[in-house]
């Protein structure tokens, strides 16, 4: 089993050298639907060796790509999501270079330790109450306060990002949607802080949509959180709740890029694969958008103009 990602074509770095810091997460603790979603990180680890290390442009690998041991995922929601937030730390923490943290679940659940952690660090480094955004591609809204009974339930992570965190959030991609997260994202709509604000699946795929407005105001930092199940069933069956009508692949490709040029990315996580026994195609487009955002971070990175961008945490704060 492949324990790191691209294994063959670079070997695991050390974390000293790595930009990209993979942490996997086999989590899978309130899943409501279809289950499988702990397998899903080494699903994704084993597709990775099939990746060319040239992404079409360039080759991102060369940043340097650190695999961490995957999280332990045994026990209550209670007591395995603070070690997610704790491995999230420990990248960040202990490297002078500051590693991205690419976190691969594992459901979605485990985004809100994560982003508490990124969160934490740059408000250490930066000073700012509201150094980071979330950006989430997804079918569903999460806005739950708690799916049956649990607020740490995956259909409930937004609203712990949004309500409990206080992140602004911009959701793209959502077309399954309760009453109650309605009602929440139109009171959200009402109050400027944090920031609400959505693109829902009718009004950004019929027309082919792959750039999205993101206010002046909204943080210079963000968090990637890709459920995979915003993409269309067509890319990616394997998750637990897909839902028609989704992202196309080319779409997301460039809806991906608009947001690496517009917003320095801080970390990133791809969720919610659920991987299907003898279906190896969604595994591996998720092993490559995987990469495909690790290019497009690498390059921003070291784009002429990208300034203090060339390290994640560092960087000029503002729009
Ligand atoms: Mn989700």
């Amino acid at each position: 089993m492949s324990k790191s990602f691209l294994e063959g074509e670079y070997p695991c770095s050390s974390p000293d050298q790595a930009l990209f810091y993979v942490i996997p997460v086999p989590y899978e603790g309130t899943v409501s639907y279809g289950g499988g979603t702990a397998r899903g990180p080494e699903r994704i680890l084993a597709a990775s060796t099939q990746l060319e290390k040239f992404d079409g442009i360039d080759c991102p690998g060369e940043a340097g790509i650190h695999t961490a041991r995957p999280v332990d995922c045994s026990g209550t929601p209670e007591e395995v999501l603070p070690r997610v937030g704790d491995a999230v730390l420990s990248a960040l923490g202990a490297h002078d270079h500051d590693p991205l943290p690419v976190v691969l679940g594992g459901e979605h659940s485990i985004t809100a330790p994560a982003v508490r952690a990124v969160r934490d660090k740059l408000r250490e480094r930066t000073g700012l109450a509201t150094p980071l955004g979330v950006i989430q591609i997804d079918a569903h809204a999460d806005l739950r306060d708690r799916y049956e009974g649990s607020p740490l339930s995956h259909a409930a992570v937004m609203r712990r990002v949004h309500q409990d965190l206080g992140v602004p959030l911009i959701q793209i991609g959502v077309r399954a949607l309760s009453r109650e997260e309605e009602t929440y994202r139109l009171a959200a709509r009402d109050e400027t802080d944090p920031v609400l604000l959505w693109h829902d699946a009718r009004d950004i795929v019929p027309s082919a949509l792959s750039r999205i407005e993101i206010p002046r105001d909204f943080p210079s930092r963000v968090y990637l959180t890709l459920d995979v199940d915003g993409l269309d069933p067509s890319i990616c069956p394997a998750t637990g709740t897909p839902v028609p009508g989704g992202l196309e692949w080319y779409q997301t490709l460039n809806l991906l890029q608009h947001i690496a040029n517009a917003r320095e990315i801080a970390a990133f996580d791809v969720v919610e694969l659920a991987p299907i026994p003898g279906l190896h195609a969604p595994d591996y487009a998720l092993a490559e958008l995987t990469y495909r955002i690790m290019g497009m971070i690498a390059r921003s990175r070291s784009a002429p103009g990208s300034g203090g961008r060339e390290r994640p945490f560092r960087g000029t704060v503002g729009p």
